[in-house]
């Protein structure tokens, strides 16, 4: 492998920046542009270094680590270079980094090293991707739990219960078939079913997860004039959304994010939803729709006797405008949004519903592509379960758990194709 450079800091003006390298040369390249061209002998012994452009004039000072493999990130020769956050100097050094033989890192590139060089894990390089991109604290420490081996552990623990299982079912096989060791078969279905149970709780915790690192969505919708912009606005705490007494203000989802206890929230704003000849309102009225249905939460501004239309399910009912008429019953809760009356209750009953999801979460997996390999995983651990308790025919037993454990392989060990690869270290940022 070629030694690769990347800016590890988002590029811009700012007091640092940090552009690393890793491979082979890496500290020769460094080294060949620096006042003294010495290469550090000592390992993470951080050094303040002149950079010095090809007219031989230095163009900034750096404090440069130099890292020795293989205890490094990557598990190569690795240099971090600190310099000053001007995206000219970054540039300059990035260049003069390719002009002595580096390469531009794509996108994940130092974290596929680690990987490659069993530095981390496939579920560890996939926890450092979540953990970058999380959105709340909670989210972060779930992904950092993984970092450390959680997903990990429980995946292997799983894993043992299979292979110890398929063990002592091939062992039986070798015998004699028809001679089969008392409770063999009563034994295997229930470990089976134990993996079965976990597996299924992982793959429920990834809704919850995703709420954690990408936000819950949030809809506020309802029949127009409900003043749904009204109560965008209050929870916002500013004037984001038009608001007026002409029905039908609103046309297209407006998205802010807001944090409730930690907790991120992406809240959209819909055209009110009614019957209309306006063409441009009707669009409006078919995204309202859409957002509804792929929303994780609906707070419904509706009249009351009205219910929302929709597949979507999980709702607060919320009766508006109590400052000027009575009712509410039946509702969740009575606000008035324009006198900001009951906004934070408001905001509880929306924690809460959201929140319901993950407040004993244990194991966890953290991206759409791990949820698969568990699915499949539990595809052929049921099928191989029926067949144990219908007739065991226990070569297709054996050749079902295997199939299970090729499935488990992918989230944690090597044996992964190169296409999940580039899937999974393309979505990270450059520099990581
Ligand atoms: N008295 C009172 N008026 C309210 C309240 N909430 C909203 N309004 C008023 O109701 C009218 C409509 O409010 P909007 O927030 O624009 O309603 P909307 O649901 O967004 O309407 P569309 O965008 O047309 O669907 C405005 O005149 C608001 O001032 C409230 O709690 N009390
Ligand atoms: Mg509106």
């Amino acid at each position: 492998m070629g030694t690769i450079v990347a800016c590890s800091t988002p590029f811009g003006s700012s007091g640092i920046a940090v552009v690393r390298l890793s491979g082979p040369v890496s500290h020769k390249i460094v080294s060949s542009f620096l006042e003294k061209k010495i290469i550090s002998k000592k390992h993470n012994t951080p050094t303040l270094c002149r950079l010095v452009d090809s007219d031989g004039r230095v163009f900034d000072e750096a404090v440069i680590n130099f890292l020795f493999s293989p205890n490094t990130y990557t598990g190569e020769d690795l240099v971090e270079i600190n310099l000053h956050g001007n995206p000219v100097i970054i540039q300059k050094t990035i260049d003069l980094c390719c002009s002595f033989g580096a390469e531009i890192a794509p996108g994940g590139e130092f974290t596929k090293r680690a990987y490659m060089n069993d530095k981390l894990d496939m579920s560890q390089a996939e926890a450092v991707a979540s953990l970058i991109s999380s959105k709340s604290i909670l989210g972060a420490k779930l992904s950092y739990k993984n970092l450390r081996g959680s997903l990990l552990e429980n995946i292997l623990s799983i894993k043992n219960k299979i292979i110890t299982t398929v063990g002592q079912i091939e062992f039986n096989l070798d015998i004699s078939e028809e001679d089969l060791q008392p409770n063999l078969v009563s034994n295997s279905v229930l470990v089976l079913g134990e993996c079965i149970e976990s597996l299924s709780s992982a793959i429920k915790s990834f809704k919850a997860v995703n709420v954690l690192t990408s936000g819950a969505s949030v809809v506020i919708a309802g029949p127009t004039n409900a003043g749904k912009s009204t109560l965008f606005n209050a929870l916002l705490k500013k004037d984001r959304a038009i608001v007026s007494e002409i029905a039908g203000t609103t046309r297209d989802v407006l998205e802010n994010t807001i944090n409730i206890e930690g907790i991120p929230f992406v809240l959209k704003d819909t055209a009110g939803i009614r019957k209309t000849k306006n063409s441009i309102e009707k669009i409006g009225v078919e995204k309202s729709n859409e957002e509804i249905l792929s929303a994780d939460l609906v707070i419904y501004l509706g009249e009351p006797g009205s219910v929302l239309s929709s597949e979507n399910d999980t709702v607060v009912y919320v009766f508006n405008k109590k400052d000027i008429r009575v009712g509410g019953g039946g509702y969740d809760i009575s606000i008035s949004a324009l006198k900001n009356e009951n906004i934070s209750a408001l905001k509880k009953i929306v924690l809460k519903k959201i929140s319901s999801d993950f407040s004993d979460v244990g194991f966890i997996v953290t991206s759409q592509r791990q949820v698969s390999c568990l699915e499949k995983t539990t595809q052929h651990l049921l099928i191989a379960k029926k067949s144990l308790q219908n007739s065991p025919h226990l070569e297709l037993v054996v050749e079902d758990l295997n199939f299970s454990l090729s499935f488990l392989d992918q989230i944690t060990k090597k044996t992964t194709k190169d296409d999940v690869l580039d899937s999974v270290f393309s979505s990270f940022c450059v520099g990581k």
